[in-house]
């Protein structure tokens, strides 16, 4: 009887014993998915609205895109408003750096490429920062010195490609703006991407490097331009678009050569197609441009000017759907993916 008992009371345990292992782990897994499911189906309320002075502004919400991979079902969703952010904060430079002092200060965190996720949560979206790129070398390495950090504190799941022109032939920003959103796409599903020039740095860090409901344009207040816009339809400097903005913009066209014009270009498609953007307010889109001159082989090019009135004509020819270029080399460090490209410079544009 004793015997009877005991071998029942053993059973009686291993089933409690069972029963509350497969409830604690299905209410873990909903509990996440519920999580998931309702921060993912929301369209969370803009931190950071708009100046709403802006005629072409509207009130933004962001995007919510999750990206999840083995190991990271246990993680929750990144919140809205990254929590260590410090608001406005101090750029120097001044100080020589090079890439050996960036790469021991803030590469431990990086993963080859310069590709970065955050360790305690699920970032919403993938982005790939594009530089467009040539003989920069020195912005360069400011850009890094104080962006990693910076995306680095906003939480963001990111890959930096700076995409560099080989040759000495006339410099085309917007071409390798295209080449960088192409090359990003092989290595991984990105669905926000981030064209920034290699001699804007930010100055606060509530200005998210993210993907907004209307194409974003960052760089509303430089110091160069005396902390304003210089014209209120600038779309140049630093612009984030989701891919599906991307794509039904048709990208860059891939025929502003030399200097100008380009980013109204896009300005001209965004309006065109989506027909709104949206910016961060002027007191957090804060710039220093680190200072230089005008480039070689990047003259204003007046013809540039000319192109603008016929974006509505060129739009869906010259873009995405037309990109051509070849791919010289690729190069990973720790801080970014570098890749050389030949752009197809026209006969005539080779050499000034
Ligand atoms: N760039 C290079 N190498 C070059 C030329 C350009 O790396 O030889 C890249 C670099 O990322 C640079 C960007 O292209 O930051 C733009 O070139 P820029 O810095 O000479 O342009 P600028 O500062 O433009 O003059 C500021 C925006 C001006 C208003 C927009 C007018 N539509
Ligand atoms: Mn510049």
């Amino acid at each position: 009887m004793k015997k009877t008992i005991f071998i029942f009371l053993t059973l009686y345990c291993f089933l409690a014993i069972v029963i509350f292992a497969i409830y604690f782990f299905s209410k873990k897994y909903w509990l996440t998915h519920m999580f998931l499911i309702l921060h993912g189906a929301e369209n969370l309320k803009d931190s950071f609205p708009l100046n709403t002075t802006g005629h072409s502004q509207v009130t933004e919400t962001s995007e919510v895109w999750v990206n999840k991979s083995a190991g990271e079902e246990s993680l929750g969703v990144c919140p809205e408003t990254p929590p260590n952010l410090l608001g406005p904060f101090q750029v120097e430079l001044e100080t020589v750096r090079t890439l050996e002092d960036v790469r021991k200060q803030v590469g431990p965190l990086l993963q080859v490429g310069g590709r970065y996720k955050p360790p305690d949560c699920i970032s919403k979206q993938k982005v790939a920062v594009i530089i467009p790129f040539r003989n920069r070398h020195e912005n360069l390495t400011h850009w890094l010195y104080y962006l990693h950090p910076f995306l680095q504190r906003q939480q963001l799941d990111y890959g930096v490609y700076v995409i560099n022109q080989d040759g000495d032939g006339t410099f085309n920003r917007a071409k390798l703006m295209n080449i960088g959103y192409a090359e990003a796409l092989k290595e991984d599903d990105y669905n926000c991407f981030l064209f920034s020039d290699v001699d804007l740095v930010p100055l606060d860090d509530r200005n998210l490097y993210r993907c907004f409901s209307n194409p974003r344009h960052l760089s509303v207040a430089v110091d160069k331009f005396d902390y304003k816009l210089p014209y209120e339809k600038i779309f140049g400097g630093v612009t984030a678009l989701t891919k599906e903005q991307f794509l039904t913009v048709n990208g860059f066209s891939n025929t502003f050569w030399g200097w100008g014009g380009e980013d109204d270009d896009l300005y001209n498609r965004v309006m065109l197609r989506i027909k709104a953007i949206s910016r961060p307010y002027a007191v957090i889109g804060r710039y220093k441009m680190i200072k230089h001159e005008r480039d070689p082989h990047n003259d204003q090019n007046l013809n540039n000017v000319k192109k603008l009135k016929e974006t509505t004509n060129t739009l869906d020819q010259d873009g995405l759907s037309s990109l051509n270029y070849t791919v010289i080399d690729i190069t990973k460090n720790m801080l970014f993916t570098f890749i050389t490209v030949d752009v197809h410079v026209p006969m005539g544009l080779t050499k000034k």
